[in-house]
């Protein structure tokens, strides 16, 4: 039974690819923007960029591409975005579904599905909307979404050619999704290059930019698979350490038995810690009832997440882009600096060997000149930010997105350092074994000691807090001694 018929289907698609982006509903400074974002910050960049620039910029622009989402939809905003992560197939839109009570809103099928990311919020009234790659809204009925993903070719003999694709996010309101202030985010899953279900939508690069990009992660691992796969544990590593991540073992009706599925959940947890990934819990879901299942857990953990406070926001995440390149040039100048010093410490001992000695002088001008290309550049950066951040809080005020004054950006609290993975990689350094709950354990009790020094090890900010932070010590101890 075909769900559209063709003229249907030509209709959503001319819809889909209305090439022209409304200018005037969006704010009036997003040119400027976004001319920052895609033109002056590489261009300042070009020279003396840290080695992981490209990786950093292109989270960056996925973050636009998130901010530019709220610009465009704005119940997004002051929601915290919970995306599916895994690999395809894994049942991130089966479960999402599950907590839509069961809806089959989102389409699942074996081959990979999902082809545009989609948040589903909370809403009264049932609709959808999306924008396509030309940035321009389009309204859409909730069972285009199904098209998008089967789009021609679903029923007849042809190959399916999704919609999808054209599209760069689909938001749908739903009285069913019942977290008000949670808006999920079904992506598509990741696939490598060499993999016969490898598309551009499906490139784990970009599905990386994507989580990364969002607040919150759920994890899915099908129990099928028996054990989380290495391109899983690989992925997860990847991701910001930053982001809170829940694993969901999925289709746990496909376990063998509730021993096995047990099994499972406790192999993967000992997989998570021996890699230093953390997370908040490893919890079992199936799409049907399942007596095994962790349903309860997950439901109240994400009522948990829906009651409290947001934990990241845009400013936040922008800033990772400064703060890491920042990192990288005071690491690097420190660095030169110490090597330029020893240059002409053996400068006072070369003598009387002029060869010897101008080769030295001209080795050490070379450091000085990079050691200065490299202070601009930290310096152009900074103006840099303080430009962005100035534009970005006028588009944000525009529509009421919550952002700090650029001139607080600096005092922004850098997220915390995993102590819990500290005290792991000491251990690893040293060879010395733990047992994993010990471990686990540590992790949860340590979240809430607050930060004694919040700043890149090694960095001169790192340097300044630790001086700091041992003055005050010392003089509070001295007082003690000799009040
Ligand atoms: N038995 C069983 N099958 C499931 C369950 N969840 C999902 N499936 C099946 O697994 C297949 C993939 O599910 P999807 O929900 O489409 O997976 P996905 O992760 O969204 O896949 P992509 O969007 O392609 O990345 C479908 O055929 C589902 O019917 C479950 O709990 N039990
Ligand atoms: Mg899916």
């Amino acid at each position: 039974m075909p769900t559209t018929t063709p003229t249907d289907q030509i209709a959503l698609l001319k819809k889909i690819v209305e090439p022209t982006r409304d200018e005037r509903a969006l704010p009036a400074q997003i040119k400027e923007l976004e001319r920052t974002i895609k033109e002056r910050l590489p261009e300042a960049l070009e020279k003396n960029a840290p080695p992981d620039f490209p990786a950093l910029y292109f989270d960056f622009c996925y973050i636009y591409d998130k901010f530019y989402d709220f610009l465009l939809f704005r119940p997004l905003i002051g929601k915290t975005v919970v995306a599916l992560g895994g690999g395809f197939s894994s049942g991130k839109s089966t479960f999402l579904n599950m907590l839509l009570g069961g809806a089959r809103l989102l389409p699942t099928a074996v081959t990979p599905t999902t082809s545009v990311p989609a948040y589903v919020l909370h809403g009264t009234d049932e609709r959808a909307r999306a924008v396509n790659l030309f940035g321009a809204r389009v309204a859409m009925q909730v069972a285009d979404i199904r098209t998008l993903s089967h789009g021609f070719g679903e029923d007849d003999e042809s190959d399916e050619l999704p919609l999808g694709h054209l599209l760069r996010s689909v938001f749908v309101e739903t009285p069913r999704q019942p977290y008000a202030r949670i808006a999920f985010l079904d992506t598509p899953g990741y696939s490598k290059p060499d993999s016969a279900a490898y598309s551009a939508r499906t490139d784990a690069a970009i599905a990386r930019s994507q989580l990364n990009a969002s607040d919150h992660i759920l994890w899915c691992i099908p129990a099928d698979a028996g054990a989380i796969s290495t391109d899983d544990v690989n992925f997860l590593k990847s991701l910001s350490k930053d982001i809170p991540k829940l694993i969901i073992i999925t289709k746990a009706d496909k376990a063998p038995s509730d021993e096995d599925l047990r099994r499972m959940a406790d192999g993967v947890r000992e997989t998570l810690d021996r890699h230093g990934i953390r997370y908040a819990d490893v919890l079992t879901s199936a799409r049907g009832k399942h007596a095994a299942c962790d349903r309860e857990a997950i439901e109240s953990y994400l009522t948990k997440l829906d009651e409290g406070k947001r934990t990241a926001d845009f400013a936040y995440q922008f800033k990772k882009l400064f703060t890491q390149c920042k990192n990288y040039y005071d690491e690097t100048i420190l660095e030169e600096k110490r090597r330029l010093a020893g240059l002409n410490r053996a400068l006072t001992h070369v003598g009387d060997v002029p060869e010897v000695e101008e080769g030295l002088a001209a080795f050490a001008r070379e450091m000085k000149e990079k050691i200065r290309a490299l202070t601009d550049t930290k310096e152009d950066l900074k103006t840099l930010q303080l430009e962005f951040f100035t534009e970005l809080k006028a588009v944000a005020d525009e529509v009421r997105i919550a952002l700090p004054e650029p001139s607080e950006i600096d005092l922004l609290e850098d997220r915390r350092t995993d102590a819990a993975a500290v005290v792991k990689s000491v251990l690893k350094k040293r060879s010395l074994t733990v047992d994993s709950g010990l471990l686990h354990e540590m992790q949860r009790e340590l979240q809430n000691v607050p930060l004694a020094i919040n700043k890149h090890p090694g960095g001169s900010d790192y340097k300044e807090e630790l001086l700091a932070l041992l003055q005050e010590e010392l003089a509070a101890d001295g007082d003690a001694a000799h009040p």
